[in-house]
């Protein structure tokens, strides 16, 4: 047992030597740390987040100079859940995700207070809240949950599809089938407005809107349009309910075994590619109607969304029990 010991220290030593043994781990001599960085998404490579992530990978290898490697998984390679994905990465099996925060309530319940119906405005008014210091306390708590979540990206706000009429007002949604994300406000949205939530993981709902299992579901543009849900719904309003951001998130572990100097870079990098990720999905979205509109899909434009509010407005209610008042006047306060 010694001399096995023995020889294997040795061959540790004549190894560090050569070219530094640091015990298995990532952490190499400073300067030389390395990476392979899995980043994972539930949605096709065409999607702003798989584009955004392309193109932060691209900006780490050159500012690593090659020591970091990011590898993109889109289209749920790695697991067709957003809870599947999220627990790989606080177990840091993943090291990257990028999703919309709908499911994160989950995980981390205060971060459930973005995804109130209409809670914002516009883009701007998301900028400021999400780029301002409520953003970054909701990314801040994300920690307890073993994600470090260094930037907020965007999905965009979301629009309902289906597959049986044309929707204009909320009475019109009444009892169709509409897949949710796994997040109690949106479903209890779609229940005040008299349609039936049904909340499923992402990677199933093509596939159920196929069969007819649901009738509809509610997305934003770049989603809809990069997954073709145009090949399985007919109906498209623009009721943008909710505006859903995203998160980039580390694993937790992995963050912790980078040092500093790269931590900055990865984070200062987040953010720049937020800003160019935000702006791919808001410059595609008139186009992206029009080619959904192109393809078959018969278009509602002309929403009066003071009545979707009114029709949801049970659940900002809700919401206020939950989240506190205060912190919603706060953010509808920073219009
Ligand atoms: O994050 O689950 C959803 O509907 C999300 O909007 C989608 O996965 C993008």
């Amino acid at each position: 047992m010694m001399k096995r010991i023995g020889i294997l220290s040795l061959a540790c030593f004549v190894f560090l030597a050569f070219s530094g043994c640091n015990g298995g781990s990532d952490k190499a001599e400073k300067g030389e740390f390395k990476a392979q960085l899995k980043l994972a998404s539930l949605t096709p490579m065409s999607h702003t987040y798989n584009q955004g992530a392309m193109k932060f990978a691209e900006l780490v290898k050159e500012r690593s100079k090659g020591r970091i490697q990011v590898t993109v998984y889109p289209d749920g390679q790695l697991g067709k859940g957003e809870r599947e994905l999220l627990e790989a990465v606080q177990q840091g099996t993943i090291d990257v995700y990028v999703g919309s925060t709908g499911p994160i309530g989950g995980f981390s319940p205060g971060i459930g207070i973005l995804d109130i119906p209409f809670l914002f405005n516009d883009y701007g008014h998301a900028d400021r809240v999400l780029d301002g210091p409520i953003g970054q306390q909701l990314l801040d708590d994300l920690e307890k949950a073993q994600f470090k979540a260094l930037a907020f990206w965007e999905n965009g706000f979301r629009n309902l599809t289906n597959s049986r009429r044309a929707v204009k007002v909320p009475a019109d949604a009444k009892g169709l089938k509409i897949r949710t994300m796994e997040n109690k406000l949106h479903m209890a949205a779609f229940t005040a407005v008299g349609a039936n939530p049904v909340p499923m993981a992402f990677g199933e709902v093509y596939g159920a809107l196929q069969q007819g299992v649901l009738d509809g579901q509610e997305n934003p543009i770049a989603v809809i349009h990069s997954v073709k849900l145009d090949e399985v719904q007919q109906y498209l309003s623009l009721t943008q309910h909710v505006y859903s951001p995203a998160v980039f998130i580390v694993s937790l572990k992995k963050w912790q075994s980078i040092p500093e100097q790269d931590q900055e870079m990865l984070f200062d990098t987040a953010r720049e590619v937020a800003r160019y990720q935000r702006n791919l999905g808001r410059d595609m979205e008139e186009k992206q109607i029009d080619e959904l509109s192109g393809r078959g899909m018969i278009v509602e434009r002309t929403i009066d969304k003071a009545e979707w509010r009114s029709a949801m407005q049970p659940v900002i209610s809700q919401a206020a029990g939950q989240f506190g008042r205060e912190k919603i006047d706060a953010i509808l306060g920073s219009k």
